[in-house]
């Protein structure tokens, strides 16, 4: 695979807590090198032609990073999402069993006006925008993937969340006949596959809803159509095929975290410093691709530091 070189005007990693002020509008020309210097190895037919317009033409860079990218290629075929099956391979595998267009999002409870939102509302009204992330995996390994998308809280303040919204649930799709994974009778998930933010977090500027990667339609391994990405938080918190946003006042379960509370707390930011009872969180296995495996230190937040005034009053032992 050709290493994806992208167009950068900003060569180191942005200052975070400047990122917003530093908005790089990239030019059509760059958008243009953008999407061709990405092969479509996935060419996500499947996505619709105005999906796919609107994710290549209508990008600017928000984020951007010295580090070097994970190749597409890896990191749409070495995948976590158990809804295809628990192999890294299975959800490459039987991506095109999955076919989620059209799609829509019901975002209701503690909020003032619910309703639903087709992904086309949902990506039309805003000029998407690309964020280079690192995404850590609570397994130790991880990547920095080029993800298009739009802030998070953009679009929950849309809903109107009221003074007793306190937290925001996130579920992924079910579909049996699609998704091989839920119709395994030994899944220890109990469907759907459901993730949870405190509304501090999920209306952090950092909190990103993604529809595309690599200047392309997100394929159904990534969590097509749209998925969330939480890059401060072991990757599991960003929870793929998000069919449904629910404001509610209590913390809710969510799916790790019931299949091990010992292993998986609610809130699961990125802490070199609490190991999982299993394995040692200090270092991690960084995949650049074409066989690049790289131990590299694991950074407090994901190296998101900006991060740590949500948690100013918290022992992160204690709440990991
Ligand atoms: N619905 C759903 N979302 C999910 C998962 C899953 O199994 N189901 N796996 C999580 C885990 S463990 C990780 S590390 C990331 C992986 O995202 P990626 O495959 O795009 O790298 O997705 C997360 N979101
Ligand atoms: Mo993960």
């Amino acid at each position: 695979m050709a290493k994806l070189l992208l167009p950068d005007t900003e060569n180191d990693v942005t200052p975070k807590a400047l990122f917003l002020n530093r908005r790089t509008i990239i030019k059509t020309a760059g958008a243009a090198m953008l999407s061709s210097a990405a092969p479509a190895l996935f060419a996500n037919s499947a996505a619709p032609s105005w999906l796919n317009k609107k994710v290549q033409n209508t990008v600017y860079r928000s984020m951007s990073t010295d580090e070097t990218l994970t190749e597409q290629y890896d990191a749409t075929r070495y995948n976590n999402f158990y809804e295809f099956g628990t192999g890294k391979d299975d959800p490459a595998k039987y991506a095109s069993e999955f076919n989620p267009y059209p799609w829509e999002i019901a975002v209701e409870g503690e909020c003032d006006a619910p309703g639903v939102i087709s992904l086309e509302d949902l990506v039309t009204s805003k000029a998407l925008e690309e964020r280079i992330l690192r995404l850590r995996c609570v397994e130790a390994w991880s990547m920095v993937i080029p993800w298009t998308g739009l802030e998070l809280g953009t679009l929950l303040k849309r809903f109107k969340p009221n003074s007793r919204a306190k937290y925001v649930v996130f579920e992924s799709v079910v579909r049996k006949e699609e998704l091989r994974g839920q119709k395994d009778r030994f899944s220890f998930i109990d469907w759907p596959y459901v993730e949870g933010l405190r509304i501090d977090e999920a209306m952090h500027p950092l909190s990103f809803l993604a529809v595309g990667m690599y200047g392309e339609a997100l394929p159904p391994q990534n969590g097509a159509p749209i998925r969330l990405l939480v890059p401060w938080k072991y990757g599991f918190k960003s929870a793929k095929s998000i069919v449904k946003i629910r404001f509610v006042e209590k913390e809710p379960k969510t799916t790790w975290n019931i299949s091990n509370p010992k292993e998986y707390g609610f809130y699961s930011n990125v802490n070199p410093n609490k190991s999982h009872p299993r394995w040692s969180q200090a270092t991690e296995r960084r995949i650049a691709g074409n066989g690049n495996i790289e131990r590299i230190p694991t950074s407090m937040f994901n190296g998101y530091g900006e991060v740590a005034s949500l948690y100013s009053d918290m022992d992160l032992k204690l709440f990991y």
